[in-house]
């Protein structure tokens, strides 16, 4: 537990040798991050992480910035968000949507709402100055590996040269800095803290300086407008420490309250820190753990070890993970990142792309492992007080699609994080589906936090429909549950985590269903939300509710139908099987509208935003399964008329669902065209674009900074390669290979792309035509039969645990 709690552990090394021999000899890998000048702002620092602890690493010359965070800084504790007045408002507002009065549903909803959810917060900067003038440093270079998941800087002054190494170890919670030069003694530096947050520093002892201090109780949302929207109180909140430690050789150390300085050494630094937090149930103040002992157990452990076991620990943890894919598009380009993305619109440099794949990768290992907190809206990378959004779980599109890379792209691991916290969320959402609906299983909404808010947030009253009520994320993140057991097989997840947790939502979702008024026998949900979208009724009011639109029809229908197939497999709750399939079959279905595209609405209401990010009444198609070219024809082309009204620009994430969703239809083409946009720099600079795109770091731009486009555009490279959600008339999975391969990817390969039932593929391509093909079992155990697509041939397979199927992939037959 005590690994758990730690926040920051920063060990920076100086090494006791001179360069030459401890620079990292291996060739740098092709997955570089690679730049000329140090970062400019924080969008161009590099991040790393070990899923908790992260660090934003500027690479400056004078004085170096890594900026701090710990996955479990958050404002405000455990509370009561439930709102018993809710349940009476409900059934008002359920009367005037059913009654086709959504404006007033709308304004009446607002009675239903508990309070913002709390915020994620920065920890506070470690600030290292050198006396090394900027303008005397010559062959500057800053990178960040990721297949060592390791940042390094390295300049040379007075013929000196310097290089700087971090990476934040998970094994042993520390971000560890290790300093060399190429002639002995030459490292001086002085290290201090900073913080937003509450804080004091002190000598902890003569090599190791100490930060303590404690958040804000409360953090208003960005997008409110507040006189006072911070507040901080003595005693309250979360608390925090944070200490560096130098291990030197040779020189001089000095250490006061202030800093701790370094003169004339080859040494080590090391830095920990550790929060109160004592689980989502704990108030971090009055039932907090105290963080000082904490972090002082973790640096003792750490500083005990001399660097090369530390990086070596590193590596194996890492690597193991990262490795597992390897995506080759071509030969890569060495040169700096931000010029092959300026450069991609006229070179269209595949390699970007499987960068920007890889990359994806990278941060869910670095934001997201097992014990930790899931990635919030920015990972684990944060350093607003007031970050947007609240850095908060947004559950109507953004936290699923963070974790939609996890299974295909062979993390499964970092996943657990997130299967923990729905089943921690489906806890408290039982009691607001009592409380707030007097209905049975659980609910969540819109927004959720550290404390797994399942309640509404909104400020009781501040709120709109359209967002705060959407309440079927408890649905939609049971995706998650479903998808860890499609590809894993492992039954005794499904049957003793997933099936509890899967089953109650759906009695919550089976409860929440009325017959719809206009069309008797006919299921629907009222009062409904399309997530965030909004439309004109009749009379020209802007709505945000009304009944049945798809969405909410998709995700009921997508749950009952995964409930069904556990429930079965299980050989459990027959009544209950029986009773979803009975009413899966009256669930309103898709609708055609006039332009050829899926409706919506329930009905074809004129469009505020035509152009509007949200896609969620495609949700069938993806990440659901419902909607395929094969299977539903005429709704996969009912997909492609919505996506083409919608339009290729917006977003960062929105983009990434778009390209996901034409990886599913099979246009490779489209789906790479959204690349054309998501490549786009966004700047700060007056003069620079500021619509969606991608920053220097590569960190998908919303704008602002938002990680899920950065996941999505992962999950849907993948998708270009390999799917296999589809299953044949005998039930076996489909296992469709290269399925939308775009046009210009002449040639590649890829390997350890998951597909569902438990394995994992191998796979070249020449001339669009699939060259080499290895199929593994991935699981230990006897995979579930399959058929593989490729090349227009089927073939049948099932693999005992550990075999491999070394398959010649042939040419298509002729038509
Ligand atoms: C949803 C989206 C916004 C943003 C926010 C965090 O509300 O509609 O675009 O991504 O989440």
């Amino acid at each position: 537990m005590l690994g758990r709690l730690a926040t920051v552990l920063i060990m920076l090394v100086m090494s006791q040798t001179a360069f030459p021999q401890t620079a990292t000899a291996k060739t740098p890998s092709p997955d570089l991050l690679l730049y000329d000048k140090p970062a400019r702002d924080w969008n161009a620092a590099l991040p790393i992480g070990n899923g908790r602890l992260g660090a934003m690493v500027f690479g400056r010359v004078d004085e170096e910035l890594l900026q701090l965070n710990d996955d479990t800084l958050w404002t405000g504790g455990p509370r009561d968000w439930n709102n018993p007045a809710a349940k009476d408002v409900f059934a008002k507002v359920r009367e005037a949507a059913l009654a086709g009065r959504y404006k007033e549903a709308d304004e009446l909803s607002k009675g239903m709402q508990g309070p913002w959810t709390t915020a994620y917060q920065p920890l506070g900067d470690l600030h290292l100055k050198f006396d090394h003038d900027p303008a005397a440093a010559k062959d500057y270079r800053r990178d960040l590996d990721l297949d060592s998941a390791i940042a390094t800087t390295s300049y040379s002054v007075d013929g000196v040269t310097y290089r700087r190494e971090v990476f934040v170890s998970h094994p042993d919670q520390a971000i560890i800095l290790h300093l060399t030069a190429s002639v002995t003694g030459k490292i001086s530096f002085e290290a201090s803290f900073t913080s937003q947050q509450k804080f004091k520093t002190s000598k902890a002892d003569p090599r190791t300086l100490a930060m303590s201090g404690y958040v804000a109780v409360r953090s208003d949302p960005s997008y409110v407008k507040s006189e006072n929207p911070i507040e901080f109180i003595e005693g309250r909140g979360m608390r925090f420490a944070t200490l560096i430690r130098a291990v030197a050789n040779g020189g001089t150390m000095e250490t006061s309250d202030t800093s701790l300085k370094v003169s004339g050494a080859d040494s080590v630094v090391l830095i920990v820190t550790a929060t109160s937090f004592n689980g989502p149930d704990k108030k971090p103040d009055t039932q907090g753990r105290e963080p000082m002992p904490i972090a002082t157990a973790q640096l003792d452990a750490a500083s005990s070890k001399p660097f090369p076991t530390l990086r070596d620990a590193h590596l194996a943890d890492y690597q193991p993970l990262f490795q597992r894919v390897r995506l080759d598009l071509g030969k890569p380009s060495l040169l700096p990142t931000d010029v092959r993305l300026a450069n991609y619109p006229t070179d269209r440099d595949p390699n970007l792309v499987a960068l920007v794949f890889q990359y994806g990768r990278y941060l869910l290992i670095a934001s997201s492992r097992p014990g930790d907190q899931p990635a919030n809206l920015q990972g684990i990378w944060s350093k607003d007080l007031r970050p947007a959004w609240s850095a908060n779980y947004t559950l109507n599109i953004n936290s699923e699609m963070n974790y939609w890379p996890a299974e295909t792209t062979n993390l499964a691991e970092c996943h657990e994080p997130m299967i923990r916290f729905v089943t921690e969320l489906a806890e408290n959402g039982k009691t607001t589906a009592e409380i707030n609906y007097g209905l049975p299983g659980w609910v969540a909404h819109h927004n959720s936090d550290l404390w797994r808010q399942s309640a509404p947030a909104g400020d009781y009253g501040h709120g709109w429909s359209g967002w705060a009520h959407f309440n079927l994320s408890n649905a939609w993140h049971c995706m998650d549950l479903w998808e860890r057991y499609r590809f894993s097989g492992d039954e005794a997840f499904l049957r003793d985590s997933a099936y509890p947790v899967m089953k109650s939502a759906a009695e919550f979702c089976d409860a929440l269903l009325v017959e719809n008024p206009n069309k008797p026998g006919e299921l629907i949900t009222a009062p409904s939300t399309s997530t965030e979208n909004s439309f004109y009724a009749p009379n020209g009011d802007r709505c945000g509710f009304s009944i049945g639109s798809t969405q909410d029809m998709a995700l009921i229908r997508d749950l009952f139908t995964h409930v069904i197939d556990a429930a079965q497999l299980l050989k459990v709750d027959p009544d209950f099987v029986k009773r979803l399939t009975d009413r899966r079959l009256l669930l309103r279905g898709y609708r055609i509208g006039e332009e050829g595209e899926l409706m919506e609405f329930i009905e074809a209401y004129k469009e505020t935003d035509p152009h509007h990010r949200h896609l969620s009444h495609l949700i069938g198609a993806y990440p659901g399964e419902e909607i395929t070219p094969q299977s539903t024809p005429d709704l996969a082309n009912a997909v492609k008329k919505s996506l083409e009204l919608r339009g290729d620009d917006s977003t960062g994430w929105s983009m990434a669902w778009k390209m996901n969703l034409w990886a599913r239809l099979g246009d490779g083409d489209h789906a790479l065209r959204m690349f054309d946009y998501l490549l786009r720099i966004v700047g700060t600079d007056e003069t620079a674009f500021k619509g969606g795109g991608i920053y220097p770091n590569l960190f998908d731009a919303h704008p602002p900074f938002q990680i899920d486009g950065n996941f999505g555009a992962t999950a849907a490279v993948a998708e270009m390669l390999v799917q296999s959600h589809r299953r044949d008339e005998r039930g076996r999975t489909i296992i469709d290979l290269l399925p939308a391969l775009p046009g210009e990817w002449k040639e590649g390969s890829v390997a350890g792309l998951r597909a569902r039932g438990g394995y994992e593929i191998e796979l070249g391509w020449s001339d669009g035509k699939a060259s080499s093909l290895v199929v593994k079992n991935a699981i230990g155990k006897r995979a579930a039969p399959a058929v593989v697509h490729v090349n227009g041939q089927s073939i049948d397979i099932e693999l005992d645990a550990g075999q491999l199927r070394t398959i010649d992939p042939g040419q298509p037959p002729r038509k």
